[in-house]
């Protein structure tokens, strides 16, 4: 179903944001951090694809309790619960692609994935994912957090010089809610997936999309920092390194940085 046929919620009044069937949104003019109202509703028991749609965060986070910034009414701001056994770095790697898609398809522009998930143009980055994992019951609760820069100068907002947003890079300012209608109905369609091939689909698509991949990188850790040629990634979606004596490593946690 195209974006366009769906049904819409309004929001505050101005915006109609367009929600796939199945989707629960709400919608929020400014809060806190939607990864922090996601969180609350999951906990309450809210239905899988519940979305949480912001304007404007006064305590946007990045991971690791590193700030998110984004200028009022410019970014798309969401957090989604996701109740699904498939482990979370997948769904995280679901929504990245998702993003890629969905830039590829409103703007033409090319993304890529930083392994593990945020999304790149050229050297810099448009769109930083936090995603949590919460449980209660046995349950397993997943909430992915999206902050994707759109019609903003990263320079004037204060976001430092390694990021930029969609308008920056094409000269133009982008239609929110059109963007926001295809990223989710991306997301829809990747999710519908079964869950086996789900994790096989979403791992050949993200390798393919992987930022300098076949190219000499960086990659800060807790232990030593690494060199190496990046190959691709394994079955559970470690990066697969090429060091510069030929020996493979995989790497679980990291951050890749562009030499
Ligand atoms: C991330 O963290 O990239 C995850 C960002 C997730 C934000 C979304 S917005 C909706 C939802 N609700 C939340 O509260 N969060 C999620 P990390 O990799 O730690 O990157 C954070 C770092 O990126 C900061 O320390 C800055 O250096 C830089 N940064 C901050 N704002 C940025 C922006 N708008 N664009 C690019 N870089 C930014």
């Amino acid at each position: 179903m195209s974006a366009s046929t769906w049904t819409s919620t309004k929001s505050s009044g101005a915006t109609d944001w367009p929600v796939p069937p199945g989707w629960t949104l709400h919608y929020l003019p400014t809060t806190g951090s939607t990864n922090d109202d996601a969180r609350s509703l999951a906990l309450a028991g809210c239905p899988d694809r519940t979305v949480v749609l912001a304007d404007e965060q006064r305590a946007g986070r990045g991971r690791l309790g590193r700030r998110w910034i984004a200028p009022r009414g410019a970014s798309l701001l969401l957090s989604i619960v996701l109740r699904r056994k498939t482990p979370s770095v997948f769904l995280t790697a679901l929504c990245s692609l998702g993003v890629v898609e969905a830039i590829a398809e409103t703007t033409g522009l090319t993304a890529r994935i930083k392994w593990p998930n945020d999304v790149m143009i050229g050297p810099k980055k448009v769109c930083g994912i936090l995603t949590e994992v919460l449980s209660r019951d046995d349950q397993a609760m997943t909430v992915v957090g999206i902050g994707l820069n759109v019609n903003l100068e990263p320079m004037v907002a204060g976001i430092p010089e390694s990021g930029t947003s969609l308008s920056l890079e094409l000269g133009r300012d982008v239609e929110r809610a059109t963007l926001f209608g295809v990223l989710l109905a991306r997301l829809d369609a990747a999710l519908a997936l079964a869950d086996r091939s789900f994790e096989d689909a979403i791992r050949g698509r993200w390798e393919a999309l992987l930022w300098r991949r076949s190219q000499a990188v960086r990659v800060d850790q807790d232990g030593p920092t690494l060199y190496g040629v990046v190959e691709g990634l394994t079955s559970s979606g470690a990066l697969r390194l090429r060091a510069p004596d030929g020996e493979l490593i995989e790497v679980a946690i990291g951050d890749v940085i562009g030499l």
